[in-house]
């Protein structure tokens, strides 16, 4: 929580075994359309059953060999709330991956890099070997968290065997 609070992003804990905890949520979700994502197991299902108790969507037991979910739901499913708003139900994430993306763009999808990149010295800066650059600085200086920016030079050196195959089909 400390390092998307730091990132700029509102977190909350929350627990669907106690009602009032989510009563909030109702609210939220009023007049839009919102998405739950997270691992297998995390309680996505059993969370939008307590929104709206007819939906009966099935729930799996965590697995206690594995201390992980069962990938109880297959497939997304979109939900219109009686109090308000649609709720879409997905499948625990397996993999994450950057599919038809330019990775020039990066990082104006951290919120917290977006703010300082304009001062970088280059206005093409990938904040990877670039002197002067806004977002290292902030990194260094604490502005940001470390393990952020960890996650944003990994996806930057991940493979891009998949982009490049769907060139060769192209031409
Ligand atoms: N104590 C507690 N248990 C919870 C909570 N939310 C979910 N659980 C339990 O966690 C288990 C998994 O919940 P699911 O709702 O099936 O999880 P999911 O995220 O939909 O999982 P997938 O559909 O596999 O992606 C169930 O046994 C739930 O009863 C919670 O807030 N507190
Ligand atoms: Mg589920
Ligand atoms: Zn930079």
């Amino acid at each position: 929580m400390e390092i998307y609070n730091m990132a700029g992003y509102r977190c909350l804990t929350i627990s669907a075994k106690q009602e009032g905890s989510v009563a909030f949520l109702k609210e939220e979700i009023k007049g839009k359309k919102v998405m739950f994502g997270g691992h297998s197991g995390v309680g996505k299902s059993t969370l939008i059953n307590t929104l709206d108790p007819e939906l009966e969507l099935k729930t799996g037991k965590i697995s206690m060999s594995h201390l992980s979910g069962q990938h109880t739901t297959t497939f997304a499913e979109m939900h219109e709330l009686p109090t308000g708003g649609f709720i879409i139900d997905t499948p625990g994430i397996k993999a994450f991956g950057l599919i038809d993306f330019d990775k020039k763009v990066l990082s104006h999808y951290f919120p917290e890099m977006r703010k300082v990149l304009h001062e970088c010295k280059f206005n093409d800066c990938q904040h990877i070997n670039e002197p002067d650059c806004a977002v290292k600085n902030a990194v260094e200086m604490g502005q940001i968290h470390p393990e952020r920016y960890f996650n944003y030079v990994n996806m930057m050196e991940e493979d891009d065997d998949e982009t490049y195959r769907k060139d060769i089909y192209k031409s």
